[in-house]
């Protein structure tokens, strides 16, 4: 039924079936913009307007919007390469920003072992869809703990680990982080400089106060051990001190194992608290145990730390969004005190965590054959990542590149750190459609043997031609 100006109806494009108090906002506003219009201009009744105003999003209602104040923010230093990235048109464009694996045709890539377990969860007709508990799967939380302390560790036997899924390895630091915020005593947290872009954004919303300690010497492109032992030793003691397991991001530069040992005894002695950020475990090495060694040289002295664990990366499973936050504590009932008040942090944020990644990670992690097929497919990776650094440094080399670019070959992990500044990146973008951090990151994942000539000659033509 049309309705006339005259109706009771004319101020309003509901059905005459619907009752106005169904109708929803976007309808509301458009009977306003409706009833301002057919006031301005009587020869036109609601019908035509209706048809010529659309209720898109798009509609411009800026002048009265209670936003409209909103000033528009910038994209995320990392994840906008990506945005800028998809706009451009050229073919030849290469995505070597955010860190998410590539096979050698530069696609991306779910692991076999990630399909046989998916497909054997859909083929369960007993797995229903029912809300987790706030802590996760149980199954997914006791493998976690196994996997990144050691199947023989003693904390996991003496019951003093709680671990908690949670939204990948950023929900894990972010919930890690407002727990220690409303329960521990120092709410400092010391994050390496540099780091990864999210860490002090994460833990300053988490409720922690973010302060830098000594970690990239850019001259030797290496650690700067002195400073890093210089900078936790003046830290106050009790102080929080955020240190990635293995595969350091953005610089690639992880401590030898000596390192870590000082480092861990300088902690111990201060009573500095280690949060682990465990973001690449299996990918620095190809193996999962030589990665989790600094977290298992923590554990094994029985004192106390947090563990942020994402299998974003080691099982493919970027999107799913799982990881785990464990907390080793000193006795079995603190920890599980300590889970009590993790789960006050988490029920207010997401209520409870995702269960299909979670699934599909007990599902291999539980499965012998599976497992082992997870570790073959994991070093491939791994190798390839490896074997691209020494493409690109024998390739650069090959070329006459001026500058020592030994560091390609000596860094860990998904990164190279190349040391190209902000300028040189953006010639790469603009002259070659390489996209890449400003800080000069580029991910060795993205890169492929047929990709590596075109990125040779935008880093020699960058770093002959651009100051
Ligand atoms: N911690 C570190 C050190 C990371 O590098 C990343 C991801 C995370 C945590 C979080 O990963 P997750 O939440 O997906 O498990 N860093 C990526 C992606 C790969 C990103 O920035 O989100 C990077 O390109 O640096």
């Amino acid at each position: 039924m049309r309705p006339q100006l005259t109706s009771p109806d004319a101020h309003s494009i509901a059905s005459p079936s619907s009752p106005s108090s169904a109708i929803s906002a976007s309808d509301r506003r458009l009977n306003a913009l409706v009833r301002h219009l057919v006031d301005a201009s009587p020869a036109m009744d609601s019908q035509n307007l209706k048809d010529t105003v659309s209720a898109s999003p798009t509609s411009g209602f800026h002048a009265d919007s209670v936003f409209a104040h909103v000033v528009r923010a910038p994209e995320d230093p990392i994840l906008g390469v990506t945005v800028a990235y998809n706009k451009d048109p050229s073919p030849v464009k290469l995505n070597l920003g955010v860190g998410a694996y590539r096979t050698e045709e530069g696609k991306p890539l779910v692991l076999n072992v990630v399909r046989r377990a998916e497909q054997q969860i859909v083929n369960d007709r007993a797995r229903v869809k029912e809300y987790l508990p706030i802590v996760g799967l149980a199954d997914f939380n006791k493998l976690s703990a196994k996997l990144i302390l050691g199947a023989d560790s003693p904390a996991i036997q003496e019951n003093r680990v709680t671990t908690v899924e949670c939204l990948s390895g950023t929900g894990s630091l972010r919930v890690g982080g407002e727990f220690l915020a409303r329960h521990y005593h120092q709410r400092t947290i010391y994050i390496p400089q540099p780091t990864w872009g999210n860490h002090p954004k994460v833990f300053t919303i988490a409720g922690l106060s973010v302060k830098t300690y000594r970690y990239y010497d850019p001259a030797t492109r290496g650690l700067n051990f002195q400073g890093l032992l210089e900078d936790l030793g003046s830290a106050p003691s009790g102080a929080i001190v955020l240190l990635h397991a293995c595969a350091h991001n953005p610089t690639g530069v992880d401590p030898t194992v000596q390192q870590w040992e000082q480092i861990r005894q300088l902690m111990r002695s201060k009573a500095l608290l280690p949060f682990f950020d465990s973001a690449y475990q299996g990918f620095a090495s190809g193996s999962l145990d030589a990665d989790a060694q600094s977290v298992r040289m923590f554990v094994a002295d029985g004192g106390e730390c947090l563990v942020a664990q994402s299998y974003a990366k080691n099982m493919g499973l970027y999107g799913e969004r799982v990881g785990a936050l464990s907390i080793v504590c000193k006795t079995a009932d603190i920890a599980s005190r300590v889970e009590s008040q993790v789960k006050l942090v988490v029920r207010p944020m997401y209520s409870n965590p995702p269960i299909h990644g979670a699934s599909i990670v007990a599902t291999i992690l539980k499965d012998r054959d599976m497992y082992n097929e997870w570790t073959i497919e994991l070093k491939a990776m791994a190798d390839r990542i490896i074997s691209m650094r020494h493409q690109l440094f024998d390739a650069l080399r090959a070329k006459g590149t001026p500058g020592d670019w030994s560091h390609i070959i000596k860094q860990i992990g998904m990164f190279t750190f190349t040391g190209l500044n902000s300028e040189q990146v953006a010639f790469m973008t603009r002259e070659y459609h390489i996209y890449m951090t400003s800080d000069g990151r580029i991910s060795m994942a993205g890169l492929s043997t047929r990709t590596i000539p075109h990125l040779t000659d935008a880093i020699h033509a960058a770093v002959t031609g651009v100051v």
